[in-house]
Order: C-alpha cells, then sequence, then structure tokens
C-alpha cells in the first residue's frame, strides 16, 4: 500500500553521481557542475587515424534530404578504441567503453536532431556515464552544431528510453531560446553528460557532418535498458541487463521493442511523469541554474 501510495504522489529529486572513473577531480567536477568540458588532448596522428577509420566504414545511403545515423559495429569498436587506447588509459580508471561508434549527418534538412536527453544505460542512481563526442571536421553554424542547455544535466528521470515518455516533454517548446552551440575544432574532444537537454540542427552545408562518439561507464556498473509496454494500461517500467557488447549488436537498435537476449531484473515503481514547467522553473531555482536567454527571457 505505502509503495503504491509513493508511486503515485511522490515525485523524486534524482540528483548526479559524479563520473567515478574520471582520474582528474578537477574533471569530474567541471563536468558534474556543467554537465560538458571541451579539451585540446589528441595528438595529430590520432585525429588523422579517426578519420581514415571514419572514411573507410562510412557507407552511403543516398537520402538526398539528409539523415542522421550512426555506424556500428563491433570491428569499428575496436578499431575506434586501439586508436583511443592511450587517451582512455590517461583519462580514465574503473571503466568500461560500451560503445564507439561514428555518428553522421548528411547534408540536408533531415538531418536534424530534435531536442532530447540520451536513454539511460546503466542504474543513474548509483553512477554516471559519459559520452566522449569528437567532430571529424570542424563544426561550425551550418554543418549542424551540437546544441546544450548547461548544467541541464542535474535535471532528469534515471529510467529514459524510446518507449518512456521524455521527462521534458512538456517543456521542451518553451526553452527553444536557451541553447548553447559548441564550436568545436577537428579533433576536439567533448566530455558530455548526455543527459544535458541537447539537440542539432540539420546540416545544410555541402559535406557530411561526422563524429567519433565513444560511450563510457564504471566498471562495476551493469548495461541495462528500460522498457515499459505500450499495450498495458499504466505499465510498469521493466528493467533489463544486457551484455555489455549491447549497443554493438543489431537486435539494440530497436529500441522500441522489449530487450532482446537480457536478463529481465524486474519493474520499478516510480512516478516517471514528465516534469510540468513550473516544477521546472522551481527546479532550476533551486539548483541556481541561470538559463542564458539568446531570445526571450523565461516567464
Ligand atoms: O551528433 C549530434 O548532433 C547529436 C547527437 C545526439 O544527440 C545523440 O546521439 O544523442
Amino acid at each position: 500500500m505505502l509503495t503504491f501510495l509513493k508511486y503515485l504522489f511522490s515525485e523524486t529529486e534524482y540528483k548526479p553521481v559524479l563520473h567515478s572513473f574520471l582520474r582528474s577531480s578537477k574533471m569530474a567536477e567541471e563536468l558534474h557542475e556543467n554537465g560538458y568540458i571541451i579539451a585540446d588532448l589528441l595528438k595529430e596522428n590520432e585525429k588523422q587515424s579517426l578519420r581514415r577509420s571514419y572514411e573507410k566504414h562510412y557507407k552511403e545511403r543516398g537520402n538526398q534530404d539528409g539523415e542522421f545515423f550512426g555506424e556500428f559495429s563491433k570491428d569499428i569498436h575496436d578499431e575506434i578504441n586501439d586508436i583511443l587506447n592511450a587517451l582512455f588509459n590517461e583519462l580514465f580508471y574503473n571503466y568500461k567503453s560500451i560503445c564507439s561508434a561514428f555518428v553522421i549527418k548528411t547534408p540536408g534538412k533531415s538531418s536534424r536532431v530534435p531536442f532530447h536527453q540520451d536513454s539511460a544505460a546503466i542504474d543513474e542512481t548509483k553512477y554516471s556515464s559519459l559520452n566522449l563526442w569528437i567532430p571529424l571536421q570542424t563544426i561550425n553554424d551550418e554543418n549542424g552544431a551540437l546544441h546544450v542547455i548547461p548544467k541541464t544535466h542535474k535535471i532528469f528521470l534515471p529510467y529514459r528510453s524510446a518507449t518512456i515518455e521524455p521527462y521534458t516533454s512538456e517543456i521542451q517548446d518553451k526553452l527553444t531560446g536557451y541553447f548553447k552551440p559548441l564550436y568545436l575544432e577537428f579533433g576536439q574532444v567533448l566530455f558530455l553528460d548526455s543527459r544535458i537537454f541537447h539537440y542539432s540542427p540539420a546540416n545544410l552545408s555541402e559535406e557530411n557532418r561526422a563524429i567519433t562518439v565513444c560511450r563510457i561507464c564504471p566498471s562495476e556498473s551493469n548495461l541495462l535498458a528500460y522498457y515499459k509496454a505500450k499495450e498495458i494500461e499504466n505499465a510498469k517500467i521493466e528493467v533489463w541487463k544486457c551484455p555489455d557488447d549491447y549497443l554493438l549488436i543489431p537486435e539494440s537498435h530497436n529500441d522500441t521493442i522489449r530487450p532482446q537476449n537480457c536478463e529481465f531484473l524486474g519493474y520499478k515503481e516510480v512516478n516517471a511523469k514528465p516534469i510540468s514547467y513550473g516544477k521546472f522553473k522551481s527546479r532550476i531555482k533551486k539548483l541556481e541554474i541561470m538559463l542564458e536567454s539568446n531570445s526571450s527571457p523565461i516567464d
């Protein structure tokens, strides 16, 4: 009964956990505070090797209107991790790299990536994961710069997936004027807590925009997938434990179906309703998040 009442009425305010696997406590604190860091860390030969690897693995799809998609495979993952092995060891300890891939925006309007927070891949009540985002050419206003609202990684529900209504669905239209574009040079490294509110406009340049993306987690965390059945009214969130190479296999790419070849761990009885605009405003005040407007101020 108590659990049921808690489920109906409570709205837990989750707090991000420090990224435990970063060797530099200064970096961990900066990431924890702002949700991202940009750093110059790669040697010229590492940048060029990533670019060559992308060119080798990229397969033209021929969509004239543009597209955003990933080139994923175990081979690509291993090749990227070989190139970045020295960097990973310099930056991380007690970590695992669960998916390294290339993501590509081909020129055209349909390459836009809408406002979202990434799906959760681990238990975020205990751990935080990190994305490295490394552009393989300069990022500018034309080719689809990643846009973020700094510090918004602190406003999240740990249970995020394609089948769970986004926590931000009621507020995102009101936040369009607060995004900051991140302009990176070829081979700079963006450390991203991908709970941060983010989107990227379409690539309207003439060339593909290609990125190396690596997802890093604490070594002791289990790779998880959350699933909510559409066909069941008030369905509970199912928790599935996935093999560590799950994101590298084709089965994982359809995240609108129940996870395949994973172990069912149980249900989460939580209030997974989207955050209201009123609640969002009181949360940012409490967290001292200053939204920097590039259009009209928040009312
Ligand atoms: O690369 C981009 O522009 C957007 C990436 C992104 O939002 C994602 O992969 O979740």
